[in-house]
């Protein structure tokens, strides 16, 4: 008769209240560098998150200054007729740059229509990224290649891709992480929650970062949800989550390094709630002076990511003239460069538009496409 071994013991469950608290973000965004540039005292329940080295940080600021020099040549192009729209990130560089810089370039990365500096500070070619923007192509970039989806604009539905890219990568045994970005105002479509949700149940590694800007368009967070935080929309799903000062790029940094890890070690999903402003208008279609007032905007620009971290840099030596100027020079050329390349007229394919997007065309997608291609022989026989 065969014996019986014992189990090994099972180490005592968690009570609720410990599993509900494991789950809560601080009750303060987590900062480590205070708006001064000086290292910030940590509020009271935050958690702790060791600061990231200083070549990092040198690493962060580097990134932003070639972001925003981006942005700002991005913008500029769209007054020149050269780019159909450009979403500005401005003032949300510290986010923009850590996503990069705490995924595995075998990470996959699911970007909004608002996070260009994200991918071109994940090493995307620029004009690449300025593709769909440019009403050129579905997208510029080889998302395979890159491990980066497709910019998104319906709102919220990259949260289920990633979702789903995550947990496939994990059945097939490999540790990929997902990192998809949300807006405030998108965290309220159904299509997040779900995501959420199914992340949680499957404990996919999939981190998901809001980037919580104020406003949605015109309708400002006080319109969208009355959480006092919206990181707390993980806790109902069961994901621990964080909330961080979206400006502070090393607390961004060192959060979103503590929840990838959590997601690769196969603890599940993780939600980040970053506290941030978009400085300019919702797109160069948007008059944002209707709806929020130049003080507000004042009150945001003291807090600016860039110059915070370029202080503190400053402050602690690891930054000097030479160093920011030589970091200017580059930003200058690399803007330059793209000025030019944006200069040459694509050749365009008006038939591809209809490609790539169903494997079986809809109805409506088939009628639309003889008319375009009737418009097109006429235009041609002219
Ligand atoms: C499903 C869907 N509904 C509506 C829109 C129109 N729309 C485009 S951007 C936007 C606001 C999104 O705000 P938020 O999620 O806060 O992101 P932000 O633009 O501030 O980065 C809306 C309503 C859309 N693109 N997709
Ligand atoms: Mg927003």
């Amino acid at each position: 008769m065969p014996t019986r071994t014992s189990a090994p013991p099972t180490p005592p469950a968690a009570s609720p209240a410990d599993r509900l608290t494991a789950l809560l973000p601080s009750p303060e965004p987590v900062c480590l560098i205070g708006p001064d540039g000086a290292l910030a005292p940590a509020a009271p329940g935050t958690r702790t998150y060791p600061m990231p080295a200083t070549a990092d940080l040198l690493d962060a600021y580097r990134r932003m200054v070639m972001g925003r020099r981006f942005d700002v040549q991005a913008s500029a192009l769209v007054r020149q007729g050269r780019l159909a729209v450009y979403p500005s990130s401005r003032g949300q560089e510290a986010c923009q740059i850590a996503i990069g810089m705490a995924l595995r370039p075998t990470d996959w990365f699911f970007p909004t229509y608002r996070d260009c500096v994200a991918l071109v500070a994940r090493g995307l070619d620029p004009v690449q990224v300025l593709t769909l923007l440019r009403g050129d192509w579905h997208c510029g970039y080889d998302p395979a290649a890159t491990r980066t989806a497709p910019q998104c604009t319906p709102l919220a539905t990259q949260t289920v891709h990633a979702a789903g890219v995550a947990h496939g990568e994990r059945l097939q045994g490999r540790d990929t992480v997902a990192l998809a970005v949300i807006g405030d105002g998108a965290t309220s479509e159904g299509d997040f929650h779900e995501a959420v949700n199914f992340a949680a149940v499957f404990r996919a590694p999939v981190v998901f970062l809001v980037q919580n800007n104020r406003y949605a368009i015109s309708v400002p967070l006080s319109r969208q949800s009355a959480a006092p935080s919206l990181a707390y929309k993980g806790i109902g799903y069961g994901v621990p989550s964080e909330q961080v000062d979206g400006n502070d790029a090393a607390a961004v940094l060192a959060v979103l390094r503590h929840a990838v890890a959590h997601a690769r070690s196969g603890a599940g999903p993780y939600l980040v709630e970053a506290h941030t402003y978009r400085i300019e208008a919702h797109t160069n279609a948007d008059d944002p002076t209707r709806y929020r007032d130049a003080a507000e905007v004042e009150a945001w620009l003291a807090r600016d990511p860039l110059t915070r971290l370029e202080t503190h840099l400053r402050g602690n030596g690891a930054l000097d003239d030479a160093g920011a100027e030589s970091l200017a020079a580059q930003a200058e050329s690399a803007a330059d460069e793209l000025r030019r390349r944006m200069l040459d007229d694509p050749a365009l394919a008006p038939m591809d538009l209809f490609a790539h997007v169903y494997a079986r065309p809809t109805t409506q997608l088939e009628e639309q496409r003889a008319r375009v291609a009737g418009e097109l022989a006429t235009e041609v026989s002219r």
